[in-house]
């Protein structure tokens, strides 16, 4: 079988010692359950800046997955991962060209990093092996190694939306992103809402058109699109909240919340997950229902996220005034109606919180799937389940309809759904729970990415597992003389890696 190389920004390795997972992130939980499965290798950024890039590989086996990372220098940081990628498409691909720089220089450290990426990783590259690049930092890569003569299936995944072509068509370089993603043999999109408005672009943008395979055909090339929703390991978080660190989180927070209700929202602390709203409609709650008041308590944990960027700083700051001004209208000697946490917490520790929460706020205003909707339902005590409030807004609620579905941008629906499940009764949270428990373990990570790499090896036209592509006399060329260059550079850690 061949391997399977997941190219990312990070690379975030499963930490044992950190409740089995490395960092905050949805992609980096995903994709370290996805290379449990597979041999493979899993490339990205260091997280380390150097004075002048070296494209030196740094080569690690952690927890049965070989890691190979490169360090980048600081104006590629700035340029393309505090600019390109963190001022420019993630604001405009959730809606918020009032955040999106345009600035012609993030554009051209994205396309520079890009480049220095496919070229490191083009000597690890067998060909025989598919890669899989993730996400909306690495859009150009497949072009840069299409132009190095890789002929190898590549496959790409968005984990954000994919925006209405209105949004798109601000981006002064659009074409050439789009364009971009036709070096692509799949893109995965998280919703079928996407992977419209990705079709929705190329049919009227660049005259594109669909073929009678199904691909999509433009700017002289062909590609396939489809959407594969994301899902969590939601066995395994079953399994962890019956643990005993679990267990002690759960005990914990029933001691703290003696005789009230605990709603959660767990998110990053970023201005897609609608934070400031879901607060304002929790106080509306409290204005709303004066006899609810000493009842409920609301635990938001939101770790602090891309604090370089300033429109995060500007966040956290109205974050910490929205919650002193709540807390001082309502709390009490001995009551406060929200604790804030800006602290992450291990995985099991996690499941314990939401085990012991009677309801979850997941209220962003845009977001590619949301993981924190489906691990509230997968940690879930079967006999008497909490309730989940879920943003329509979300691509999980395109699945999970048994949620309780609001608009985030109403502190009216916010109110209102917080009253309707907090006093559900146990008979309609426990049909509601098992409806979503039942997609969220069919839908899991396992099916997500075997349906993904199924889809990737598949030729266009068939439904079977195909041989790929065979290498190009001119691309085993260009790699073998690659591979001399950079293990000369690598040295001897990377030359063991590929023998
Ligand atoms: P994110 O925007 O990071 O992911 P999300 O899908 O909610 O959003 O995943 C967050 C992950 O981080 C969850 O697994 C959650 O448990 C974890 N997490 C959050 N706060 C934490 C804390 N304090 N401590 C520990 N862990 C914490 C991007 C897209 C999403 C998409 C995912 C996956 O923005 O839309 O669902 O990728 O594709």
């Amino acid at each position: 079988m061949s391997r399977l190389i997941v190219v990312s920004n990070r690379v975030n390795p499963p930490n044992p010692a950190e409740g089995g997972e490395g960092s905050v992130g949805g992609l980096a939980m995903a994709l370290a359950a996805a290379l449990r499965e597979y041999s493979g290798i899993w490339f990205g950024w260091s997280g380390k800046t150097i004075p002048e890039f070296t494209g030196q590989l740094n080569m690690q086996r952690i927890e049965g997955v070989t890691v190979a990372t490169v360090d980048l220098e600081e104006t590629d940081y700035q340029e393309y991962y505090n600019g390109y990628a963190n001022k420019t498409l993630w604001p405009l691909f959730h809606y918020r060209v009032d955040l999106t720089a345009y600035d012609r220089s993030f554009g051209e450290g994205y396309d520079r990093v890009n480049k220095r990426f496919a070229e490191t990783l083009l000597p690890l590259i067998e060909p025989d092996d598919i890669v899989w690049v993730h996400d909306y930092h690495l859009i150009p890569v497949a072009r840069e190694l299409r132009r190095m003569g890789v002929t190898n299936r590549i496959g790409f995944f968005l984990h954000i939306p994919w925006p209405a072509h209105q949004l798109v068509t601000t981006l002064p370089r659009h074409k050439a992103l789009v364009e971009a993603l036709f070096h692509y043999d799949l893109i995965g999109f998280q919703t079928e809402e996407s992977l419209q408005a990705f079709e929705g672009y190329v049919f009227s943008e660049v005259d594109g058109g669909k073929n009678e395979r199904g691909e999509l055909v433009a700017f002289g090339q062909r590609t396939r699109a489809a959407a594969f929703p994301i899902g969590v390991d939601a066995a395994d978080f079953a399994q962890i909240v019956q643990g005993e660190n679990a267990r002690k989180v759960y005990d914990r927070m029933m001691a703290h919340s003696v005789f009230r209700k605990m709603i959660v929202g767990v998110d990053r602390l970023d201005y897609s997950k609608g934070l400031e709203e879901r607060l304002i409609g929790f106080e509306r709650f409290l204005h709303d229902h004066p006899d609810m008041v000493r009842d409920v308590m609301l635990l938001q944990i939101a770790p602090i996220s891309r604090d370089e960027v300033e429109a995060y700083q500007d966040l956290r700051a109205r974050l910490d005034g929205l919650i002193g001004r709540i807390n001082g209208a309502y709390a009490e000697m001995d009551f406060t109606p929200i604790r804030y946490v800006n602290r992450s917490y291990r995985r099991d520790e996690l499941a314990g919180i939401y085990r012991a929460s009677r309801a979850a706020l997941v209220t962003p205003l845009r977001d590619g799937m949301n993981l924190v909707a489906k691990e509230y339902v997968a940690a879930q005590n079967p006999d008497d389940p909490g309730v989940l409030i879920l943003s329509r807004f979300a691509g999980a609620a395109r699945q999970m309809k048994d949620a309780l579905i609001v608009n985030p941008n109403s502190p009216e629906e916010i109110s209102d759904a917080l009253e309707r499940a907090l006093s559900m009764e146990l008979p309609e949270r426990k049909r509601r729970w098992e409806a979503l428990f039942d997609n969220v373990s069919r839908e899991d990570v396992t099916a997500w990415r075997d349906n993904f790499v199924a889809a990737l090896r598949a030729r266009p036209g068939s439904d079977g597992d195909e041989p790929e592509k065979p290498a190009l006399e001119r691309q085993a060329t260009v790699r073998s003389l690659d591979v001399a260059a950079k293990a000369l550079k690598a040295g001897p850690e990377a030359k063991a890696m590929r023998a």
